[in-house]
């Protein structure tokens, strides 16, 4: 099955859903007959980037490498999914300059921080609050919101399947699929 290759970037607040509604993205692919790749933290920051923190250089350099990674996979012709928080303009941008005229798709999952805070799947902002974690994005460490993002997601009002169709939608309507 023919596809145009691209990165889907997914950013987003800790807690806004990335990794869940790329998850949904990715079996609508594959249902679809697409040759998807998700990476996420489970695969990146356990691996390639275990020897990056959290600190602002550290996120710096996750990105920059998820954005090289991004880079071979859509070199070998396939639909990528990244789900970071990816927090800085400037390294999206630079990610989005690796790649060719209108290859990368930036989707803002936009959840608003009460919203992730409260939802707090893993505890963490709570730690956060309490101060057992140093640099957490949203309290922190700053989250800078993308401006013009390809695909703009708001989580507090739509289901994940609704949104993931979403994605699907633009994919279809800017032939990527
Ligand atoms: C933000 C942190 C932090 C700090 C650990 N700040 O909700 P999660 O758990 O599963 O997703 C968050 C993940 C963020 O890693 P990224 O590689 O996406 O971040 S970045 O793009 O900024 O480099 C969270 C967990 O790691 N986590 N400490 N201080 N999130």
């Amino acid at each position: 099955k023919s596809q145009k290759p691209c990165v889907l970037w997914f950013t987003g607040l800790s807690g806004s859903g990335k990794s869940t509604v790329a998850n949904a993205v990715e079996s609508l692919l594959l249902e679809n007959g697409n040759h998807s790749y998700l990476l996420d933290g489970d695969n990146i920051r356990h691996g390639l980037n275990k020897d990056l923190s959290f600190s602002e250089d550290d996120r710096v350099e996750n990105i920059r490498r998820i954005g090289e990674v991004t880079k071979l996979f859509t070199d070998a012709g396939l639909i990528v999914l990244s789900a970071f928080i990816s927090p800085f303009k400037a390294d999206r941008q630079q990610v989005r300059e690796l790649h060719g005229v209108g290859e990368f798709v930036e989707v803002f999952v936009d959840t608003p921080l009460e919203v992730c805070e409260q939802r707090d799947p893993k505890g963490l902002y709570k730690k956060a609050r309490a101060g057992d974690i140093k640099n957490f994005t949203g309290l922190d460490s700053p989250y800078e919101a993308p401006e013009a993002p390809e695909i703009h997601l708001k989580t507090d009002q739509q289901s994940v399947d609704k949104l993931a169709q979403q994605v699907l939608q633009h994919l279809r309507d800017n032939g990527f699929i």
